[in-house]
Order: C-alpha cells, then sequence, then structure tokens
C-alpha cells in the first residue's frame, strides 16, 4: 500500500546507455494525478483541484551521434527517427518499443501507447516549427495503465518536458498544457480536456492545484493530509477505461450542445437557477452535474482555506466528495457498478468521503479515511469485490507530490 518505489536518474541512465550505446544527455520525470474534485467540469471551462501522486513515467533522453563517412560525428538529421524504448514487457517477454520519423506522423496511423509520444512530437514540429529527429527515449513508469491515473498524460507531459530542455524549446507551463491537450485532442483522437496535464506539469508538492480551465489561472492550495491524520486511498477497481471510446467524446458534446442552446459560451457561464426549461431531460442532467461540481470545486477550495475546526471541514470535504460521486453516476451517467461498490463499501466501512475519480466507466475510486480506519476501509472494499466476484482491486495511499521536471 506504500508508494511505488521509481527508477532514479542514476538507473534510467544507466538502462539508456545499455540500450542506445551511448549517455543520456538527461532524466525527467512526470506525474500521475488524482483529481480531489472537479470532474467533467474541465472542457466546460470550469474549476478543477487535483493533486500529482508519487507515481510518474520517467524519461531518459539521448541525442543519437550521427557518424560522416569520415567518421566525424554530426548533429542528428531531422529525417532521423525518434527511437523510444519502455520498461513494460509484452506476453512474450518483449520490451515495448516502437520508433517513427517526424515525417510519418499521421493521425490514426499510430495507435496504442505510441500515439502519446508522436502526438507530442507532432505539436512540437507544428507549433513551433522546431525539427525533431536523432532522438532515444527510454521510458519507466509507475502509473498504473488504465486505472484512471492518467498514465497517458503523463507520458506526453514526461517525453515534452524532455524534448524542450534537449531541443532547446523554452516553452512555459500554460504551452506545455495546451500543446500537450492539442497532442491528445488531434493526434490522439482524445477529446479530453486539460485538468491531467496541467496537475502533471503545474502542481507543487505538499499542494493541491486549484485550476479555472477558461484562462488556466492556478493557485497553490496547501495539501497534507498526513498531518492531520488522514490518508486518500486509491481504489482501482482494474476495469480498465478509454477516452477514444465514445461515452466521454458523447458527454462533452452533449455539454456543449446545452450551452449553444442556452446562449452561453460553455457551461461555466450558467449559475443552478438558469432556466434549463429548453434542454431535453439528458441535457439538463448533464448540466446540472457540471453546474453542482463546479460549485463543489469552489466549496472544497473554500474549506481549505478556511479557519473552521478540522472535524469541520474534513466531515464536509466529505460529504461533497460522496456529492460529487452521486452526481457523477447519476447526472452525468459516467460511472459503473464497479465504482459504486467501492464508494459505497469505503463510506459503510468509515471512509469519511469517497468517489469516483476521472472520465469514468472504470478506472479507479479514492477515499478519504482517518489514518486508523485504512486497513479496515480497504479490507471492506476488497471483501466487497470478492463478494460480487470481481476482479481484486488495487488499493494504495497517496499524497500531493511534486509536479514535473528534471530529475538528473
Ligand atoms: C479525463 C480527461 F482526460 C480530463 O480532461 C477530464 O475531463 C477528466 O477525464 C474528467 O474530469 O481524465
Amino acid at each position: 500500500m506504500s508508494a511505488a518505489p521509481g527508477p532514479t536518474g542514476p538507473s534510467l541512465r544507466r538502462e539508456f546507455e545499455a540500450l542506445f550505446g551511448y549517455p543520456a544527455l538527461g532524466c525527467f520525470r512526470a506525474p500521475g494525478r488524482v483529481n480531489l474534485i472537479g470532474e467533467h467540469t474541465d472542457y466546460n471551462n470550469g474549476f478543477v483541484l487535483p493533486i500529482a501522486i508519487d507515481r510518474a513515467v520517467h524519461v531518459a533522453i539521448g541525442r543519437r551521434p550521427h557518424a560522416h563517412d569520415d567518421g566525424t560525428v554530426a548533429q542528428p538529421r531531422r529525417e532521423d527517427s525518434i527511437r523510444i524504448v519502455t520498461d513494460h514487457r509484452d506476453e512474450s517477454g518483449e520490451r515495448l518499443a516502437g520508433q517513427f520519423t517526424a515525417e510519418e506522423l499521421v493521425p490514426g496511423v499510430l495507435r496504442g501507447w505510441l500515439s502519446h509520444p508522436a502526438g507530442v512530437v507532432d505539436e512540437i514540429v507544428k507549433s513551433t516549427g522546431t525539427a525533431v529527429g536523432g532522438i532515444d527515449l527510454y521510458i519507466e513508469s509507475t502509473v498504473p495503465v488504465g486505472a484512471g491515473l492518467s498514465s497517458s498524460h503523463a507520458l506526453e507531459v514526461a517525453v515534452l518536458i524532455a524534448l524542450d530542455e534537449i531541443c532547446g524549446l523554452g516553452l512555459d507551463d500554460r504551452e506545455k498544457v495546451l500543446l500537450t491537450q492539442r497532442a491528445e485532442n488531434d493526434f490522439v483522437g482524445a477529446p479530453t480536456g486539460i485538468v491531467d496535464q496541467a496537475a502533471s506539469i503545474m502542481t507543487e508538492a505538499g499542494h493541491a492545484l486549484f485550476l479555472d480551465c477558461r484562462d488556466l489561472r492556478t493557485r497553490q492550495i496547501p495539501f497534507d493530509l498526513e498531518a492531520e491524520g488522514l490518508q486518500l486511498l486509491v481504489l482501482d477497481t482494474r476495469v480498465s477505461h478509454s477516452h477514444s471510446e465514445s461515452g466521454y467524446g458523447d458527454r462533452r458534446h452533449t455539454c456543449e450542445e446545452a450551452a449553444g442552446i442556452l446562449g452561453a459560451e460553455s457551461l461555466r457561464e450558467l449559475e443552478k437557477d438558469d432556466d434549463l426549461g429548453r434542454l431535453t431531460g439528458e441535457q439538463q442532467k448533464r448540466v446540472r452535474h457540471v453546474i453542482s461540481e463546479n460549485a463543489r470545486v469552489r466549496a472544497t477550495v473554500e474549506l481549505l482555506d478556511s479557519g473552521d475546526s478540522e472535524e469541520h471541514r474534513i466531515r464536509r470535504i466529505g460529504e461533497l466528495l460522496l456529492a460529487s460521486h452521486d452526481s457523477l453516476a447519476h447526472d452525468y451517467e459516467v460511472s459503473c457498478i464497479e465504482l459504486d461498490t467501492a464508494v459505497a463499501a469505503a463510506t459503510s466501512a468509515g471512509a469519511i468521503g469517497a468517489r469516483m475519480i476521472g472520465g469514468g466507466f472504470g478506472g479507479s475510486a479514492i477515499a478519504l479515511v482517518e489514518a486508523a480506519s485504512v486497513d479496515e476501509v480497504s479490507g471492506a472494499v476488497r471483501a466487497a469485490f470478492a463478494d460480487h466476484g470481481y476482479a481484486t482491486p488495487d488499493i494504495f495511499a497517496v499524497s500531493a507530490g511534486a509536479g514535473a521536471g528534471r530529475i538528473d
């Protein structure tokens, strides 16, 4: 249940050199995230409150030496390929690996995990005009794939920050967030928002990131549960999810349609007493979720900021988490039976609050628990899953870790 130990700079460098036969130029790390509250609000220009977690994608990067016929070494050429090797292995024990050249980057052709780094390279070429070629990357990840902890966004961010530095792009945080979002939307084909990239790039250790997705304004909110005798558990249902599938895109489309009918630029502009009568029943439910979820994010931030007694604040935050789950399950309809089971079992066993996180249809829930109740809550979730015949959930504690950066 403890933090997943990650690789170190020296271990990444060793592996890089063993694989590619020359030394790496640097090592970088980009964390996954847990969104405390504010789900499906980002693409509606609303509010989110994520933390970066201590599970991350690590990258060692190098420029491949390119030998002239006379034996002298030149800079790699732009048409030279980008090669990527990972520590993940397929069923036959082969490492997952791939390569592409910048010229080969056509959306829809590269699929699966490789489409994420490829999308980043494509966007770098398009938006900065920088030639990217002759690069090697070695990748090790401790973010579980498909668990709703943003493993693919962390991969994009890790590759981007490594290329940013090695190619001297000089992108600021805001540009990095928007570039990885375009890579995801236009190249990978998943119509996602910005919360995951922002959490990975903009979060400071020991803080939650209060982000206004309309203008990317941020505020770092001190967030230290351990100091208050609490733990945040991730309850990974092991039900895999994907944002390229229709459920996520349908929700986004319905929200945009509803905003258009109401004459609003986005659902962010709406307040709870807006007249929703012109919308269909389904549109009304989606809008109700977005409006109420934005209010819950603001209420959570106010509680974290307030001088209220600890017990009162924590109990109220727990209620907000449960209300968020209820709204995602019934109004937004993105939960699933395993997520509902995890939330119900955790709450019955004494969790202060719990809710599904991320896009939904699988992935993880979180539970806010007193440190003394961790075993009881975890045991209750495992027992409920066993009773229903679901896969054994993966349960572990997370705390507010550092955002992305160079580690060596
Ligand atoms: C996924 C998406 F990638 C995010 O942009 C966000 O919309 C989230 O689902 C739901 O809040 O993680």
